[in-house]
């Protein structure tokens, strides 16, 4: 691999010298998935959880033109600091933001880019892109859903928020390759409830066996990553009405301010956010610590 563009920090180099577990972490869901200061404080939670779990956590981003596996503290502040004014980098922003030697939050794709690149086999995040409402007209489907299908990179997920057509972002996972895997349940999680009315691919029900699907699918050199989709906790799970309803009003004044491009999911995500009142965002953080965890007991096991 041509390192020119790596920087991969000593603990994390380490780790995979030594095949210890190491987790990926995404830094958008820090600049654009979250305000300050609970993103600073979510992003540094995660990476104790994920060693409270036995694993090392390398949170990734763009920093002088770099591509990072494993940020300083100093670093996730600044990216959180700076929030919605770093660039949000999915797999085409990379090579000009790379030449450009400027910074950029990493989004899914781009996580799961830099993971493969350094040997990373384990990510957790909080929701993954999709398939939008309306993608019939706009074809806005997020490039996180072609990056599953072609990088071989496990994602933890809370399945996915409803300002996505679930329905539409299955079926395109389906056609992509990607088996959908639901953690302990049947039903494909909806990021703020533990359920959607819709089937996953397979419930598995112990990071073992998570781990052994993934080893399976890597033995036998098939292209692309599995997406783990892991319920709320029941504590923090929120009502589906109050949900539903803000993610509606969400969408609809995105459509009357013609919100368009990469623009939309941080909009849908910042709205949602300030019409219920702070309480969507007090279990986006308790779903992504749940995550981090699992995540980091089935590198364990991918590490065994
Ligand atoms: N969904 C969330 N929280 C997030 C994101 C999505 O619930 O923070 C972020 C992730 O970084 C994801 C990106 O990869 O948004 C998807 O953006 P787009 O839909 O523009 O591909
Ligand atoms: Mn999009």
């Amino acid at each position: 691999m041509n390192e020119k563009h790596l920087e991969v920090s000593p603990e994390v180099r380490a780790a995979l010298a030594a095949g210890k577990p190491v987790v990926a972490l995404e830094s958008t869901i820090i600049s654009h998935g979250m305000p300050y200061p609970q993103n600073v404080e979510t992003a540094l939670n995660v990476e104790r959880i994920v060693r409270e779990h036995g694993a090392v956590p390398a949170t990734t981003a763009i920093i002088g033109g770099k591509l990072k596996a494993g940020l300083s503290r100093d670093e996730i502040e600044y990216l959180g600091k700076k929030g919605m004014a770093v660039t949000k980098v999915s797999r085409r922003d990379i090579p000009v933001i790379v030449a450009k030697g400027a910074d950029g939050a990493s989004t899914v794709a781009t996580t799961m880019i830099i993971a493969a690149m350094v040997g990373i086999r384990v990510f957790a995040t909080g929701g993954i892109g999709g398939v939008h409402r309306g993608a019939q007209q706009t074809m806005d489907i997020s490039a996180d859903l072609d990056e599953l299908g072609q990088t071989a990179v496990l994602v933890v997920c809370a399945g996915a928020k409803a300002i996505l057509d679930l329905p539409l972002t299955l079926e395109y996972l389906e056609t992509k390759g990607v088996t959908v895997i639901g953690y302990g349940t049947d039903e494909l999680p909806a990021f703020y409830t533990r359920v959607s009315g819709l089937g996953v691919d397979y419930r598995l029900d112990t990071p073992a066996e998570v781990a052994a699907a993934f080893r399976a699918k890597l033995e036998l050199g098939l292209k692309g990553g599995m997406l783990v989709t892991n319920p709320i906790p029941e504590a923090y799970s929120m009502d589906p009405a109050v949900i539903n309803k803000a993610i509606d009003e969400a969408i609809a004044e995105a459509e009357e301010k013609g919100v368009k491009g990469k623009e939309v999911t941080p909009f849908l995500l910042a709205k949602v956010k300030d019409i219920t009142g702070g309480d969507s965002l007090a279990s986006n953080i308790q779903l992504v610590y749940n995550n981090a965890a699992l995540a980091a007991e089935i590198a364990v096991n991918l590490a065994k």
